[in-house]
């Protein structure tokens, strides 16, 4: 499928690539692009080859927010009618395999809430990440304003909402919004040995695991136990869990088949 604002390709025949691509704007997302994100998402998670997703940008830029130069007109009657942008930016909630954000340079407004969707940040050392929007007069409109707290906590997520300052790697890091920080050069190489070892593991037990972490955000702590409670009750009935326990026990490499 051609694209006009990303690229597309796969790695090893496992790793979906999507790569955002509008360099002179600094990849600021513009309803175009987020269509075309998800529709490149859908796909890969449909590819039985597939096992996981690396979303990343350029080195200057992830993505330095939503496309201001495309909201500036907009009125309330606009957005609101209209829901802005709101179905395409939800998309990435639906995709059921591990999906990686890869970040170096701007991670901005829109572009830091599309990284904190994917399911885990691996950032370069020159990476920035930022709430910038109160800068425009407007908020966080894609989860900014609930998952940076979730991620970093109410101190830090309000400082950076209220002052739209901007944090570098190490802080982001430190405050548990990225899990590792990789020198710029190394960022791929890296971000694809991580998808590369998710892939060599069981879909379903990846699967249920991103689905069970991501319940930890969505239910109480008693409630999100049972709900890991089923699902490793359930892995027990595949194929997977059998190959997985005797290649343990005969000390010898897991062959998974996905069933
Ligand atoms: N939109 C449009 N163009 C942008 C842009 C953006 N967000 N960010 C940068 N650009 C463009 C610049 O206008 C410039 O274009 P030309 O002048 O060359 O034509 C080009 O990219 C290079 O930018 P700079 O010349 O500014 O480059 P610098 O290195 O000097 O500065 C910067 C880099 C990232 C610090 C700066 O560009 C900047 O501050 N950019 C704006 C960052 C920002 O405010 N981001 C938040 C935008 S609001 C929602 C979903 C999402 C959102 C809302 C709702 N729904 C689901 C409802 C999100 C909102 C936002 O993200």
């Amino acid at each position: 499928m051609a694209y006009e604002f990303i690229t597309v390709h796969t790695e090893a025949d496992k790793v979906g690539v999507i790569t955002l691509n509008r360099p002179k704007q600094l990849n600021a997302l513009n309803g175009p692009l987020m269509v075309e994100l998800g529709q490149a998402l859908k796909a890969f998670d449909a590819n039985e080859a597939i096992g996981c997703m690396i979303i990343t940008g350029s080195e200057k830029a992830f993505a330095a927010g939503a496309d201001i130069g495309a909201m500036a007109t907009y009125s309330f009657a606009d957005v609101y009618k209209n829901d802005y942008i709101t179905r395409d930016w939800e998309t990435i909630r639906s995709i059921r395999k591990p999906v990686i954000a890869a970040v170096s340079g701007f991670a901005l407004g829109g572009g830091c809430e599309l990284a904190m969707m994917c399911d885990f940040i691996i950032a370069a050392d020159n990476a920035k990440f930022g709430q910038p929007e109160i800068k425009l007069g407007i908020i966080p409109g894609a989860g900014g304003t609930q998952r940076l707290p979730r991620a970093v906590g109410k101190s830090k997520a309000m400082d950076l909402a209220l002052t739209g300052r901007m944090m570098d790697a190490n802080e982001a890091e430190k405050a548990g919004l990225v899990s590792r920080i990789v020198p710029l050069d190394k960022l791929m190489e890296e971000t694809l040995g991580a998808a590369l070892m998710i892939c060599g593991y069981s879909q379903l037990a990846t699967m249920a695991a991103k689905e069970s972490v991501n319940r930890a955000f969505e239910s109480g702590l008693a409630d999100g136990v049972m709900f890991e409670r089923r699902l490793f009750h359930a892995l027990f009935a595949t194929a997977d869990q059998k190959e997985g326990m005797d290649a343990f026990v005969n000390k010898r490499p897991a062959a998974f088949k996905n069933a």
